[in-house]
């Protein structure tokens, strides 16, 4: 999510990794815009530069420097409503219950109301001749919203109440097994860290079966979502969502969703590769009654809930011989620290590329650790309540590898948050919003033997002998994630655009999970279960293809930042760390926010204007070596 909170982010989320709505507080008590605020545009604007009604004592006309004033106007209201949503957002997820989820809902309603409002009147513009930097910021306007409603106060409301009460049943969500006094509920971080080490397929089948019952009660308000969104997006001139949804490109919607598939194609043998092997080492650990030879991967065995990222049964994967070159968990928990700490380890990468230090109120506000007594959304998310400096994240730290990576994951849209913070508000976002998800993970490519040593976390580097093990490791999350940062918006486009309805959603879900990640349930599925429910993004409404951008992104950035480093020797031994040139360049291009289409910021950085998969396949192209020799007698494919 990103933003203000991420709300604001996508011109209207409030933070990054979670698509909380902002509202809008500027609205006086009868509910029309203040006067000073207000804007309208006559019926009489037959004529270029025809004067509307005056708002106050200015008036506002359909000219170019009418659409600049209200685009000032249209900034500064979205902005201070855009703060009100992100501190009612920061308590619903930090204190799920009904009263901060009817705060929150109340805030989302409000300010959805003002940006569908003022994206109407952007489009008033649409025939007017404008310089390209005031279409750009009318386009945002237009587009901001992650779910519009239709210009009904009763469905806006219906569509905030929906978006904070699904949120809060993912947040609070458990499963519970065993009755009256011997009843044990268990939070989804705990039984993601049993998913993550546990080799028992009876214990995960039940996790795996557990967590989902989670899900079928949000079906029914998913599809009434995407109902009034879908008319929402309609009455903003869009066919439906999905074509919103795709239009944030810098590029036609169709034209987006094609280069996705164009890219996936290339990186396609690498995770075909991989899932082989995979599948393989599987069969082998587990046998054919429980992990078969052929076929499809059953998706409760990859070390995690939803079978994206599959590092955690490294373990299994690797070969006698492929010794990892460490444990980042070992290290973590070895070293003593605290989450705090990991927190510190963190913000010390991002301050030795210069930029400022964390200020104390970080420190003060962010959730590190799961309370004990309340329910919050656990889901990592990064914040920024006012725009300026008022940063947090939110996270359950565990003391593991993973959660170290995550940290880096967060803080990377927090000082992207921060250095684009003197744009204006519409352009106070990621160039796209796969660039806000790949900037802590470009920072997380550095993270390797050369910089644990540095921090003192390694005694000494291993040998190349033991690349091999650490380009698995990376694949194992890295590649595996692929197909499933493709799917799961490949899934919502078909329910925005009518093409799978309610009576299919769980079954078109499984068909892309099978096709693309070669994986299947472990137990029959049907449409009495809504298996997208259980996955963060869905109830959460935050969009998914980001992920796969930033998949594909992150490897462009850390092959360009390495390069300003000068760094000459393979890319997965490239750290970054305290480099000012590689600095210098990332801060630059992250101090653009959206100011510019993402091309100019992809060409600031790496000198490219197109995402290429190549710098991906190139990391990986001496695993991808190995991978071919160890498939050679195999049958591939699913
Ligand atoms: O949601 C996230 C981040 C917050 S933006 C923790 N990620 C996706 C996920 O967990 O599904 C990061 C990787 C993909
Ligand atoms: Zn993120």
């Amino acid at each position: 999510m990103k933003k203000l909170a991420l709300v604001i982010a996508a011109t209207m989320a409030v933070s990054a990794c979670d698509n909380r709505q902002s509202d809008q507080g500027a609205v006086p008590q009868s509910g029309s815009p203040s006067a000073a605020a207000q804007v309208s545009y006559g019926a009489d604007d037959t004529s270029a530069g025809t004067v509307a009604r005056a708002a106050t004592e200015g008036s506002i006309s359909l000219s170019p420097e009418g659409a600049r004033a209200f685009l000032d106007d249209a900034q500064a209201r979205l902005e201070k409503m855009a703060e009100e949503v992100s501190h009612a957002g920061w308590v619903a997820s930090t204190y799920i219950n009904l009263d901060s989820q009817y705060t929150e809902a109340l805030a989302v309603e409000r300010y959805t109301t003002l940006a569908v409002e003022l994206a109407q009147e952007a489009a008033k513009f649409d025939n007017v001749e404008l310089d390209p930097e005031t279409r750009r910021m009318l386009t945002m306007l237009k587009q901001g919203l992650v779910l519009p409603a239709p210009k009904d106060p009763e469905l806006t409301a219906e569509l905030a109440q929906i978006g904070s009460k699904m949120q809060g049943m993912y947040g609070a969500g458990k499963y519970c097994t065993g009755e009256g006094d011997k009843e044990k509920c268990y939070t989804l971080t705990e039984m993601g860290q049993v998913m993550a080490k546990s080799r028992d397929p009876k214990l995960l089948k039940e996790l795996w079966v557990g967590w989902r019952k989670v899900a079928p009660p949000m079906k029914p308000l998913y599809e009434r979502q995407v109902e009034i969104a879908n008319a929402g997006a309609q009455e903003l001139g869009y066919d439906n969502l999905s074509v919103m949804w795709r239009s944030k490109y810098d590029m036609p919607p169709d034209a987006f969703a094609a280069d996705m598939d164009a890219q996936w194609s290339k990186v396609k043998p690498l995770y075909e590769a991989l899932h082989c092997h995979v599948r393989a080492k599987l069969n082998e650990h587990y046998g054919d009654g429980v992990a078969p030879a052929q076929g499809k991967i059953p998706a409760h065995l990859l070390g995690n809930m939803w079978a994206q990222e599959w590092g955690n049964i490294y373990d299994i994967v690797k070969d006698d011989d492929m010794q990892a070159p460490y444990d980042l968990t070992e290290l973590v928990v070895k070293s003593g620290m605290s989450e705090k700490d990991m927190v510190k380890v963190g913000e010390k990468f991002f301050t030795s590329l210069g930029f400022k230090p964390l200020p104390e109120t970080f420190w003060e506000r962010s959730q590190f650790t799961q309370p004990r007594d309340r329910d919050v959304v656990c889901h990592a998310s990064a914040w920024n309540l006012d725009g300026k400096d008022d940063i947090r994240i939110k996270m359950c730290i565990n003391k593991t590898g993973e959660d170290l990576i995550t940290i880096h994951h967060e803080l990377g849209h927090n000082f992207y948050q921060r250095i684009y913070n003197t744009q204006p508000f519409l352009y106070k976002e990621g160039a796209n919003d796969g660039f806000h998800e790949a900037v802590g993970d470009t920072v997380a490519l550095s993270i390797t033997p050369k910089y644990l040593k540095q921090i003192g976390l390694m005694d000494e580097i291993p040998g190349e002998d033991k690349d091999l093990g650490y380009l698995m490791q990376q694949a194992l999350d890295k590649i595996a994630f692929l197909p499933f940062g493709l799917l799961v918006d490949k899934w919502r486009w078909q329910v925005f655009n009518g093409e799978v309805k309610p009576g299919d959603y769980n079954k078109a879900w499984w068909k892309l999970r099978e096709d693309y990640q070669g994986i299947q349930a472990p137990v029959q599925r049907s449409e009495a279960n809504f298996d997208p429910g259980a996955k963060y993004h869905i109830p959460g409404n935050t969009p998914y293809a980001r992920y796969f951008l930033a998949r594909i992104q992150q490897f462009q950035f850390h092959r360009a930042l390495c390069d300003a480093a000068g760094e000459t020797g393979p890319l997965h031994r490239c750290s970054i760390f305290k480099n000012d040139a590689a600095g210098k360049k990332l801060r630059n291009m992250l101090a653009m926010g959206a100011s510019k289409p993402w091309p100019d910021a992809m060409e600031a950085l790496t000198g490219q204007r197109e995402l290429d998969a190549a710098a991906i396949v190139d990391y990986f192209q001496p695993l991808m070596v190995y991978l071919q020799e160890q498939n050679k007698d195999r049958q591939c494919g699913w």
